[in-house]
């Protein structure tokens, strides 16, 4: 795993949730100066520009929005995901979160390749726990983590050869979580560290008691990280703003770690909606934390002005 190279993937996906607006996204972060902030470490990028997905001639859903397009997004990017994560360190900008069904779907196979099990850590105020079933909104955004585990009614989606099990998945950030998922949660053995944990006990505590799992399996680590993780007073630009999440510092603090880690093999930067952001401060604090996730200290930070 060379983790020296990185390979910027643009993922405009927009297609799960009725809400316009992250298919700006992946561009979004090339003019915050995701390339330079990442090449002024000494790594070496390669940007392959945005995929285009094929979308499979069947019909409309009637309850889950854009199945069709759903379906080939999935399929598109994990065959990305295959065929780049031999090469280095993929970061998939996208987008929305619909679309870790096919990057962690794709990562798996990958990881299976290598004989080594697949970690997921979630970032985000929510589980996206929900399945097909489940949903109340049909926005397929909220789906991502039943898929890539295994759970039942993807009907249409590829399957999943490789599901990561519940018990390598860790999440971080939780704050809304919809009665079914939760339901389903309480009987599997993901690790959970909810707002209200990480107020009293801090957030350096369940990452780190998570990525020793990691090492101890001799596994390598994807790391989804949802804008709404963050607390959207920092984070404006999301569709579901959810009061009460991350501060800047704790943010850093979790990629820090990452990096020190030497565990994580790939990255979404999702949900971020330019049409929402403020002078694209939004957008720039990923940018932020994605360069601290890849070695960017402390002192190095940028002093902004906008
Ligand atoms: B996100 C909700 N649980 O299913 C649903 O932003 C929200 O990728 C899902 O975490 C949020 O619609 C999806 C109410
Ligand atoms: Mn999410
Ligand atoms: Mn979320
Ligand atoms: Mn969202």
């Amino acid at each position: 795993m060379d983790t020296n190279n990185v390979i910027l993937v643009g993922a405009p996906m927009d297609s799960g949730k009725r809400r316009q607006g992250c298919r700006m996204g992946p561009d979004a972060y090339r003019v915050a100066g995701l390339q330079s902030a990442l090449s002024d470490l000494g790594l070496h990028l390669r940007d392959l520009g945005d995929i285009t997905p094929d979308i499979p001639d069947m019909s409309e859903h009637s309850h889950l929005f854009a199945l069709p397009e759903c379906i080939g997004w999935t399929k598109a990017l994990s065959r990305v995901a295959q065929d780049v994560a031999p090469q280095g360190l993929p970061i998939f900008m996208g987008g929305d979160h619909a679309l870790s069904m096919g990057t962690v779907l794709g990562m798996a196979q990958h990881a299976e390749r290598i004989e080594r099990p697949l970690f997921v850590l979630w970032l985000d105020a929510h589980s996206d726990f929900h399945t097909p079933e489940s949903t109340d909104s049909g926005n397929l955004h909220g789906t991502p983590v039943a898929y890539f585990t295994g759970q039942p009614g993807f009907d249409d989606f590829p399957p999943v050869s490789s599901p990561v099990p519940t018990d390598r998945v860790g999440m971080i950030g939780l704050r809304s979580v919809d009665p079914a998922e939760r339901a389903r949660l309480e009987q599997d053995r993901a690790m959970l560290a909810d707002m209200r944990s990480i107020d009293e006990n801090g957030i350096k505590a369940p990452l780190m008691a998570f990525l020793e799992r990691v090492r101890a399996a001799d596994g390598i680590l994807h790391v989804s990280l949802d804008v709404d993780f963050l607390d959207p007073s920092i984070a404006p630009a999301v569709g579901t703003t959810v009061p009460g999440g991350a501060t800047e510092r704790e943010a850093h603090l979790v990629m820090e770690l990452l990096h020190e880690s030497g565990l994580v093999c790939s990255l979404d930067l999702v949900e971020l909606n330019p049409f929402l952001d403020e002078r694209g401060r939004t957008a720039k604090l990923m940018v932020d934390l994605a360069a601290s996730l890849l070695g960017r200290r402390i002192f190095d930070r940028p002093t902004r002005s906008f």
